[in-house]
């Protein structure tokens, strides 16, 4: 006979292969062995400790999608189950991994062989970390009109970059910046730049007072006429057409994992309520807390099977971009959510760090801003209904 599982209804676990359920729990361990005890403090201080990336690299989980380079090569299901681990411990470190990821995705899909072999091999390892320089301060949604531009002088071979990006994850302590400029011809494309060597034209200041993600360090990147060798520039793509293919990776990535920190925010209430007594009796006792917590399970759940029938598409090279918005602004608008109901569920105890979830709650609010806001998924959705974008007049 079937029994229903509360922490897992729709038995996704049944649905997994034995590969993605090791990498998940060994995963699993690494995040509450040595991430779990950093968090309050490094939220605490906005800090970023730079030794997580090598971390990260040394148990195998950096860029896991990855053919080859030393990359563990892992499925996109079992990929979505680590962005799940790590977020459950904080949407921050999520962040770091999957810009790190991004980056390499760029190299990888478009750039040249001896690029590859250059800098893919020390992503994977976490020996060097990577950002993605796409927003800018007066283009966030709309990237089509960067003003970024990319100057080629032949007779040196090099291409100068000028410009700034801003909200950049990663920035203030990425060794390699993948930056994406409009270069003379109108056209978009990608470029490699090393820190070292620019130091006296690439700034890459921190972002101070972030309220939201205080454990990734996230950064500006100001370049006046950063010198990047015509092998930088990454040759297999121009147009939007190249960043936004690697965003569909990091936006799947990020539908899992804020799945992680809204089902750790449930762990949190459910225990909260059937121990905090009110009116001589457990909270959980109560009809309007037992409906709170049906709500958060049953939304979990459906986002969930969602991301899982997508990463299994992903795999076979089926999902379209379209279904990639949905389940991002799908779980990202659900995790929200369900932070805040936990929150109140936790009374005043909710608004203290000790406790987890308004930390959670209040690093939802960069996920459903950044990888496209949720009103920008949801026009990509009302593009694909009724044919008509209607991003601009
Ligand atoms: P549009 O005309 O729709 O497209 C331009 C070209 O790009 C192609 N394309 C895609 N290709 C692959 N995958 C996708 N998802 C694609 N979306 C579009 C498209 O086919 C076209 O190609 P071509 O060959 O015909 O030229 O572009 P648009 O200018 O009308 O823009 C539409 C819109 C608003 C949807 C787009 O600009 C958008 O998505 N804006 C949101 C910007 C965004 O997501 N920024 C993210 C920055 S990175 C980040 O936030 C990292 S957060 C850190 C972390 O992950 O933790
Ligand atoms: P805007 O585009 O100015 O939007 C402001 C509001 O207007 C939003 O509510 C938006 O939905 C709405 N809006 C915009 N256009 C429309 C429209 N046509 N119709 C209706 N409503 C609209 N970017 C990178 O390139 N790399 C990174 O690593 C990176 N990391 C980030 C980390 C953090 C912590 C944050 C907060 C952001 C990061 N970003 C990064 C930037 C992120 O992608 C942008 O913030 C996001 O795309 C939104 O752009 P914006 O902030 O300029 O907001």
């Amino acid at each position: 006979k079937c029994s229903f599982n509360w922490q897992d209804p729709f038995d996704i676990e049944s649905q997994l292969t034995q590969d993605e359920i090791i990498v998940r729990d060994q995963f699993k361990s690494y995040c509450q062995e040595k991430l779990q005890p950093r968090i309050i403090d490094a939220f605490r201080n906005e800090h970023f400790d730079k030794k997580i990336m090598k971390e990260l690299g040394d148990i195998g989980v950096l860029c896991s999608t990855l053919k080859g380079y030393g990359a563990a090569g892992v499925s996109s299901v079992a990929y979505g189950l680590i962005t799940k681990e790590i977020e459950s411990i904080d949407s921050g470190y999520r962040s770091s991994y999957s810009v790190q990821n991004l980056a390499a995705v760029a190299i990888d899909s478009w750039g040249t062989a001896e690029q590859k072999d250059k800098y893919l091999p020390k992503l994977v390892n976490g020996d060097l970390i990577a950002c993605f320089g796409l927003t800018e301060p007066n283009h966030g949604s709309d990237p089509a009109g960067m003003e970024t531009r990319a100057i080629y002088y032949p007779e040196k071979k090099i291409y100068k970059l000028r410009g700034s990006k801003t909200w950049i994850t990663n920035s203030p302590v990425a060794d390699v910046l993948v930056i994406w400029a409009k270069c003379e011809d109108e056209k978009i494309r990608g470029f490699i730049v090393e820190r070292d060597g620019n130091e006296l034209t690439l700034g890459t200041p921190k972002i101070q007072g972030k309220v939201s993600l205080r454990a990734s360090a996230t950064g500006m990147i100001l370049m006046d006429d950063v010198v990047v060798p015509e092998a930088n520039m990454i040759p297999g793509v121009t147009g939007l057409k190249g960043p936004f293919a690697c965003l569909n990776h990091a936006r799947y990535g990020i539908a899992w994992g804020a799945l992680g920190a809204a089902e750790q925010c449930m762990k949190i209430a459910n225990s909260y309520v059937l121990e905090r007594k009110q009116f001589q009796r457990p909270l959980a006792s109560n009809q309007l807390v037992q409906k709170k917590l049906a709500d958060m399970m049953s939304e979990i759940a459906i986002s969930l099977q969602a991301c899982l029938r997508v990463g299994r598409l992903k795999d076979q090279d089926k999902a379209t971009p379209e279904m990639i918005s949905l389940i991002k602004r799908n779980s990202a608008a659900k995790a929200i959510n369900i932070a805040r109901v936990a929150r109140d569920m936790l009374g005043g105890n909710g608004i203290s760090d000790e406790y987890h979830v308004i930390r959670h709650m209040v690093n939802l609010e960069s996920v459903i801003t950044y990888e496209g806001t949720d009103d920008i998924h949801c026009l990509i959705l009302g593009r694909a209904i009724t044919g008509i974008p209607a991003f601009s007049g």
